[in-house]
C-alpha cells in the first residue's frame, strides 16, 4: 500500500487549523506551522484559538493521536499547504508578504518532488510567482518541484463539514502538479475535484465572492429604491423569486467579513478599467451601510423634535452576519459606532458574544424595554418572533421580522 504523505501546513488560522485538523484526522502526519508562539502553544494543548463549531473536539483528538502538531519552522515533508493570510494595505493593493515568507521558510527544507499548495486567495498568478520565488533560492530544484493553486471555499459557522464535502477547483502550474494535488486531496476531500490550470483555479476563487458581492448588492439597492416607493422589500423579493429562473439574495446592513468585502479588489486593483460593473457593486454595498447610519440619524431627529427628548435607541446585532459571534469587518458594528459618534444614546445588543468580547452590551429583552427606537440590524435567529409593545418604533434592515 502507498505509503500516506507528510504534511506541512503554513498557517494556523481558520482555514489552516481547521484543514490540518481533518487531514491529521485520516491518519497523515500533520506538522501546523503559525509564526505566533502563543498559537503553537495552545494548539499543542489540543485547545483551539478562534471559534468554530466541532474545531475544538476534532483538535483535541488529533493532537492526542499525536498526528497534529504545531510548531514555529516548517519540517521536510511531502506537502507543503500555505493558508496565510494576504490582507490590503490602505491602496487596496494585496499584501503577498505572508505567502511570500512562508515559501522562505519553506525552501531550506524543500527536497525533490515535494508538492506546494497555495489555498489563501490570492491575486491571478500568484502560483507562477511562487514558481519563480522557488527557483530563485534553490535553482537546482528547477523541474523537480510540484506546485498547485487550490481555493477553499468553506462558509465560517459550518467549516469542517464544508472542508470535506465542497467540490474543489485545482489547477497546477503543469498538468504533472494538478494530478498530485489532486491525488493528496482525494485523502480528505469527498466532493469532486476538478482539475484546472492554476491561473484559472485563482480567478475562480476572486469570481466566487464577487459575484456574490454583485447579487448582494443589486438586493441592497431594491431596499433603497423600495424604501422610497413604499415596497416592502422582503415580500417584493419573496414574490420575484417565484419565477423559476430568478434567486434573488436577501438586501441588508451591508457587506461585512474578510471575504466578500475584500476580494474583488484582488481582481479589480489589476484591471481598473475592465471591472467596472464589479467596482459599482463595491460602492452600493459600501453606501448602504451609509444609508442606515443616515436612515436611524433621521429617524432619532424627527423623535427628538416629537417628544422633546433625545429617544434610546438599541442596535440589536453586531457580528458581521447571522448567528454568529465574528465582528470582523462588520457593517452592523459599523452602525453603532457611528451612532455614538453621533451622540445617540445607544444600547448594544449581541446575543452570540461570549461575556467580556465587547463591553456594555446588554440582553435583547432589556434592550427592547428601554429603547425608544429598536433597530435591526443583523437577522439572529433569536431576534425572530419577538414581543415588541406597539408604542415602539421598529427599522428592520434585515428583514428579521419580515412582512
Ligand atoms: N449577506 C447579505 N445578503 C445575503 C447574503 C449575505 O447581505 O443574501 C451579507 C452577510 O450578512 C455578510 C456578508 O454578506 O455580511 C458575507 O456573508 P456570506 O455568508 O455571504 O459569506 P462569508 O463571508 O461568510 O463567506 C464567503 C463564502 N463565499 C460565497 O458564498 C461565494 C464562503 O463560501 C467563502 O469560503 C468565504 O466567503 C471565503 O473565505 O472566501
Amino acid at each position: 500500500m502507498q505509503q500516506k504523505p507528510s504534511v506541512v501546513m503554513m498557517g494556523l488560522g481558520y482555514i489552516g487549523l481547521p484543514t490540518a485538523a481533518l487531514i491529521a484526522s485520516k491518519g497523515l502526519q500533520v506538522t501546523g506551522v503559525d509564526i505566533s508562539e502563543e498559537v503553537v502553544e495552545i494548539i499543542n494543548k489540543g485547545s483551539i484559538h478562534i471559534v468554530e463549531p466541532d474545531l475544538e473536539g476534532l483538535v483535541h483528538n488529533v493532537v492526542k493521536r499525536g498526528t497534529l502538531k504545531a510548531t514555529t519552522k516548517p519540517i521536510t515533508a511531502d506537502v507543503y499547504l500555505i493558508a496565510v493570510p494576504t490582507p490590503f494595505k490602505e491602496d487596496k493593493v494585496p499584501n503577498l508578504s505572508y505567502v511570500q515568507k512562508a515559501i522562505e521558510a519553506i525552501v531550506p527544507v524543500l527536497e525533490k518532488g515535494a508538492l506546494i499548495i497555495l489555498e489563501s486567495t490570492s491575486p491571478i498568478g500568484t502560483t507562477e510567482w511562487m514558481q519563480k520565488l522557488v527557483y530563485e533560492y534553490r535553482p537546482e530544484l528547477k523541474d523537480n518541484i510540484y506546485l498547485a493553486y487550490c481555493p477553499e471555499r468553506v462558509l465560517p459557522g459550518n467549516v469542517i463539514y464544508e472542508l470535506k464535502t465542497n467540490d474543489r477547483a485545482i489547477g497546477g502550474i503543469n498538468p504533472e502538479s494538478t494530478e498530485k494535488a489532486i491525488e493528496f486531496y482525494r485523502y480528505f476531500v469527498t466532493g469532486t475535484l476538478y482539475e484546472t490550470n492554476a491561473k484559472t483555479a485563482e480567478m475562480v476563487k476572486i469570481v466566487e465572492n464577487a459575484s456574490r458581492d454583485n447579487q448582494i448588492a443589486f438586493a441592497n439597492e431594491l431596499s433603497i429604491i423600495c424604501d422610497k416607493v413604499g415596497v416592502n422589500v422582503w415580500e417584493m423579493i419573496e414574490l420575484a423569486n417565484k419565477h423559476p429562473r430568478v434567486n434573488i439574495l436577501q438586501p441588508g446592513t451591508g457587506v461585512g467579513g474578510h471575504c466578500i468585502a475584500v476580494d474583488p479588489w484582488f481582481i479589480i486593483t489589476n484591471n481598473p478599467e475592465e471591472s467596472k460593473l464589479m467596482q459599482a457593486s463595491r460602492e452600493r454595498n459600501l453606501y448602504k451601510t451609509e444609508w442606515v447610519v443616515e436612515k436611524i440619524k433621521n429617524e432619532a431627529l424627527a423623535f427628538e423634535i416629537r417628544h422633546k427628548r433625545k429617544p434610546i435607541v438599541a442596535a440589536m446585532g453586531l457580528a458581521f452576519k447571522p448567528n454568529i459571534d465574528d465582528m470582523r469587518e462588520s457593517p452592523a458594528l459599523y452602525v453603532a459606532e457611528q451612532l455614538k459618534n453621533a451622540n445617540i444614546d445607544l444600547l448594544e445588543v449581541e446575543p452570540n458574544l461570549n461575556n467580556g468580547k465587547r463591553n456594555g452590551t446588554i440582553h435583547y429583552k432589556d434592550a427592547i424595554q428601554k429603547a425608544d427606537i429598536i433597530v435591526f440590524l443583523v437577522a439572529h435567529k433569536v431576534f425572530k418572533n419577538l414581543d415588541i409593545p406597539k408604542e415602539k418604533i421598529v427599522l428592520d434592515y434585515c428583514g428579521v421580522t419580515k412582512i
